[in-house]
């Protein structure tokens, strides 16, 4: 008994997935892909805006980032906490493919003069803001990488590589 009113339910999913109304939803899922593909490929070639804020609670607002190969970036960082430069201070540094950023923000440590950047290790660096106190904020342009992959970012403040990165995805 059950297994029949099973195959009659079978044939009824078949018949109404055979039937015109089926098709005619399918082409319209194909035109609008078409579209969304079209605006992707225009926005490849505009400038990426990307606003990041950092906080009293070493955190950045967000963790990643996605561009697409060479595309221009104009990132703007925020911090937007209340304490002291001098005990949380915050800034944005994207690096190379592949570097220790663990063994730099170790050597950062040892950077207090130069705004925690080891100046012995700034070919590992992609681009960065300063040190920014309480309620300051700096906008940079760069370029992303043409290769795509990850690309790490951090904030070298003694104690916040921990809580405050995140990717820059280039594809
Ligand atoms: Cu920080």
């Amino acid at each position: 008994m059950t297994k029949q009113i099973l195959s009659v339910l079978a044939l009824s999913f078949l018949l109404s997935s055979c039937g015109g109304g089926e098709s005619k939803a399918t082409e319209e899922t194909v035109s609008e892909e078409e579209v969304v593909v079209e605006e992707l490929a225009t926005d490849e070639n505009e400038p990426l805006t990307v606003l990041i804020e950092a906080n009293d609670q070493m955190k950045y607002n967000l963790s990643r980032i996605d561009a697409s190969a060479g595309q221009e970036i104009t990132l703007t960082l925020k911090n937007v906490g209340e304490m002291p430069k001098a005990s949380m201070g915050h800034n944005f540094i994207l690096f190379q493919k592949g570097v220790d950023v663990q063994a730099f923000a170790m050597e950062a440590m040892n950077a207090k003069e130069t705004d925690y950047l080891p100046s012995s290790l700034m070919s590992d660096v992609l681009a960065h803001t300063s040190l920014l106190g309480p309620g300051e904020e700096e906008t940079i342009l760069f370029n992303a990488p043409d290769e795509a992959g990850p690309y790490k970012f951090i904030c070298s403040f003694p104690g916040h590589f921990a809580s405050m990165q995140g990717i820059l995805f280039v594809q």
